[in-house]
C-alpha cells in the first residue's frame, strides 16, 4: 500500500513494545479514507502484530456543549462498528490523552503508536505529553489535508495567493485514490469498548444548554451520502450562488470535515470526477483545499492563533490607532448572544447559528466584523466571536474558525482597505452591501422560521 512519506512525521523513534500497534484517533474520526489508520495497519502487517484504535474522550473540550458532543459520539459509535468488522478493536478512554493514554500503552504493551495531525494548541500539548511519558515509536500522519500541511510550507503563509501556488504544484502528486483498510489478520484477543453514544453523552461533564440539532445525521456513511447529494444538486451552481444565504448552495460538509467523518481528499476526488461531466468545481476546490489548508497553516505556525498578536503588523497598527474611536453602538457578550442588537440582519445571523448550529458562510464574515464594530476593543471582539462561534457552531473549535475570525477582525490573510472609524484599514462590510447581494428581508424571514 503506497502511503506517501510526506504525510508521516516521526515524533519519536523510541523502542518498540511487543504488543499491539495502536492508532490514537482524534481529528480524523473515520474508518474509511483515513491515512493514519492505513499507516498504522501497514505497520502492524509488517510486524505481524494486532491493531487497535483508541479515542481519548475529554469532558468540555474547548467548551464544547451537548450539541457538538452528540454529533461526535454518534459518529464514533459507527466508527467502532466498522472497525470491529475489520477485526480492529476500538477503545474509548475517558479523560484527556496525557492522563489516560500512557496507562493504556503500558497495559497493552503497545509496540508502535500512530496519531493524526491537528495544529490546535491543545492537541499539540496532548501529543507532547504522550511522547514524554511513553518512549515507544510514535508517528503523526496528516490524514486531514489533501496536501500534508507540514509539507506544503514550513512557515506562516501571507494569504491564499501564496499558499495556492505551493499547493497547485503538489496537487497532482497527492490527488491519488485512497486504499481501503483490510480485515486485520492478526487477532489481538482484546475486546473493544462497547460504544453507546447516549450512555457516553450522559456521563460527560458538559454544558447541556445548547441543544443538539437534527437536520444533519452524523457518521461517515451519511457524510458520503451528503457529498453525493452536493455533487449532484449544488456543485454546478456553487460558484455563482455560494455567497447568497437564500440560495442554499453550500455543501453543508463542514460538520463532517470538522469531526473528520469525511476526508477532504475524498471530496476533492469526487469534485474532480465531475469535471468529466463538464462541472468545473474550481470555486469549491479553492475553498476546500486552498482556504481550508491555509487555516491549518495559520494555526500550525501561529501558536497564538486566537489572539490579537496573531494579526499582521499593519492590522495591529491600524486597530491600535483606532482604539479610541467612538463606537456608535456597544453590546455586551450577553446582548450579542441573545441577538439583541439594533441590526435585524446581524440578529438573524446569530439566531441562525444558535438555532441551526451552522451560520451561512457569507453571513459569518458580516457577523464577525460587526462584533469588532460594536465592542470596546479588538481583543474583546475576538474573544466574543470565538466564544459564540465555538459554543453554537457544529463545526466550531476548528482551525477554519480561528482563521475565519482572525481574517474578519484582524485582517489575517487579507490586505489593507480604505480607513474608517474603529476598523482603520480592516476590510469593512455593511448592511447595504449585503442588501445589494440578496434580499435581507427574506433571509430574516427564513431564519425566523427556524425553531430552537
Ligand atoms: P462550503 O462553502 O460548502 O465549503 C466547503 C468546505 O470548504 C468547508 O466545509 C470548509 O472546510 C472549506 N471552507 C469554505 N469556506 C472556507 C473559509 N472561508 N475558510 C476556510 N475553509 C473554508 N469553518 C469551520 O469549519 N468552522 C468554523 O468554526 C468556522 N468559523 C468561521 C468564522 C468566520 C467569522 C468566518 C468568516 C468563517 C468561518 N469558517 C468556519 C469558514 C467557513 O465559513 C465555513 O467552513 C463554511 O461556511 C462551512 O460550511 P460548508 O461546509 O457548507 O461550506
Ligand atoms: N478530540 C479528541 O481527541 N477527544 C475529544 O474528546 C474531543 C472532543 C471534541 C468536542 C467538540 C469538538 O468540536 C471537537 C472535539 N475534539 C476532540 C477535537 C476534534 O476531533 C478536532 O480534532 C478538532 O477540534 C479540530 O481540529
Amino acid at each position: 500500500m503506497e502511503i506517501l512519506p510526506e504525510r508521516i512525521r516521526t515524533i519519536r523513534e523510541g523502542v518498540p513494545g511487543t504488543g499491539v500497534v495502536a492508532y490514537w484517533m482524534s481529528r480524523d474520526q473515520r474508518s474509511g479514507d483515513n491515512w493514519a489508520l492505513l499507516f498504522a495497519q501497514e505497520t502492524a502487517l509488517r510486524h505481524k502484530l494486532p491493531l487497535v484504535v483508541v479515542f481519548c474522550l475529554a469532558d468540555s473540550f474547548l467548551g464544547a456543549t451537548l450539541r457538538q458532543y452528540g454529533f461526535m459520539l454518534q459518529g464514533l459509535e459507527k466508527v467502532a462498528r466498522s472497525l470491529e468488522k475489520l477485526s480492529i478493536p476500538f477503545f474509548i478512554l475517558r479523560g484527556e490523552a496525557p492522563e489516560t493514554l500512557p496507562g493504556f500503552i503500558e497495559q497493552s504493551d503497545v509496540s508502535f503508536l500512530v496519531t493524526d495531525f491537528d495544529p490546535l494548541r491543545v492537541k499539540r500539548h496532548w501529543q507532547d505529553e504522550v511522547a514524554r511519558k511513553a518512549n515507544i515509536p510514535f508517528y503523526e500522519v496528516d490524514a486531514h489535508n489533501m496536501v500534508p500541511c507540514r509539507f506544503v510550507s514550513d512557515k506562516k503563509e501571507y494569504g491564499a495567493y501564496t499558499i495556492r501556488k505551493k499547493i497547485g504544484r503538489l496537487l497532482k502528486r497527492f490527488a491519488v485514490d485512497i486504499p481501503v483498510p483490510e480485515k486485520h489478520p492478526y487477532p489481538s484477543g482484546l475486546r473493544g469498548t462497547p460504544v453507546d453514544a447516549g450512555a457516553l453523552l450522559r456521563g460527560l461533564k458538559i454544558d447541556r444548554s445548547v441543544k443538539e440539532i437534527d437536520w444533519i445525521t452524523p457518521g461517515e456513511d451519511y457524510a458520503l451520502r451528503a457529498l453525493d447529494g452536493f455533487l449532484e444538486e449544488r456543485l454546478g451552481r456553487y460558484g455563482a450562488d455560494r455567497n447568497d444565504p437564500l440560495k442554499d448552495c453550500q455543501s453543508d460538509l463542514s460538520p463532517y470535515l470538522h469531526f473528520g467523518q469525511i476526508s477532504a481528499q475524498r471530496i476533492a476526488l469526487g469534485v474532480m470526477k465531475c469535471r468529466a461531466a463538464g462541472l468545473s468545481g474550481d470555486a469549491f476546490l479553492e475553498e476546500l483545499i486552498v482556504r481550508r489548508e491555509l487555516s491549518d497553516n495559520f494555526c500550525l505556525y501561529e501558536r497564538d492563533y486566537d489572539s490579537f498578536s496573531a494579526f499582521p503588523e499593519w492590522a495591529r497598527r491600524t486597530l491600535d490607532e483606532h482604539r479610541g474611536d467612538r463606537r456608535a453602538y456597544l453590546y455586551s457578550r450577553e446582548e450579542l448572544e441573545s441577538s439583541k442588537t439594533h441590526d435585524d440582519l446581524w440578529n438573524a445571523a446569530q439566531r441562525e447559528m444558535a438555532a441551526r448550529g451552522k451560520m451561512h458562510g457569507y453571513m459569518r464574515m458580516y457577523w464577525a466584523k460587526k462584533i469588532l464594530e460594536w465592542t470596546a476593543s479588538p481583543e474583546e471582539a475576538l474573544s466574543a466571536a470565538i466564544y459564540l462561534n465555538d459554543r453554537y457552531e457544529l463545526d466550531g473549535r476548528d482551525p477554519n474558525g480561528y482563521a475565519g475570525i482572525a481574517w474578519s477582525i484582524g485582517g489575517v490573510h487579507d490586505r489593507a482597505w480604505g480607513s474608517r472609524n474603529v476598523f482603520g484599514k480592516i476590510r469593512y462590510m455593511s448592511y447595504n452591501g449585503c442588501a445589494s447581494k440578496f434580499s435581507v428581508k427574506r433571509y430574516i424571514k427564513k431564519v425566523s422560521r427556524l425553531n430552537g
